[in-house]
């Protein structure tokens, strides 16, 4: 429920900063690579600084046997990212609030969807995203390249 409040706030707090020169998101589209751990999408390029939409679908089949829900972490900063995981882990996947993630999503179920927006960095730079899914982010990453 915070973490909805946060996101509309911080959508909000986007368009309110957004001024005269409304620029386009780039558009990210993300899947699961079916029902596998893995993303179909592994390295994806933007802008320092521009705005990015990230569309995050959970390709598992709704008659796939087992847990598979889906998420995305983009961390600031890579060192940070096994902590954080470990954390998310013992919290049913889902992490926690922590200054060192750049953004992140809901956990999805097989065949939902979400959105996340977002900001690029200004540093140029490789940042490393996961699931943080119960056992997911040692084959579920990739990285997002700002150029
Ligand atoms: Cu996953």
């Amino acid at each position: 429920m915070y973490n909805k409040l946060l996101l509309i706030l911080s959508v909000f707090i986007f368009i309110a900063c957004g001024g005269g020169a409304p620029q386009e998101a780039q558009v990210v589209n993300i899947g699961s690579l079916g029902s596998e751990m893995k993303y179909d999408v592994e390295e994806f390029t933007v802008k320092a600084g521009s705005k990015v939409k990230i569309v995050l679908k959970n390709n598992s089949p709704l008659d796939f046997m087992g847990e598979m829900q889906h998420n995305i972490v983009i961390f600031k900063d890579e060192s940070a990212a096994p902590q954080i995981i470990q954390l998310a882990e013992g919290n049913g996947g889902d992490p926690y609030d922590d200054s060192r993630i750049l953004v992140k999503s809901i956990l999805i179920d097989k065949q939902e969807e979400t959105t996340i927006e977002f900001e690029a960095p200004k540093k140029p730079g490789k940042y490393l995203y996961v699931c943080t899914y119960i056992a997911h982010a040692g084959s579920m990453r990739g990285y997002m390249i700002v150029e």
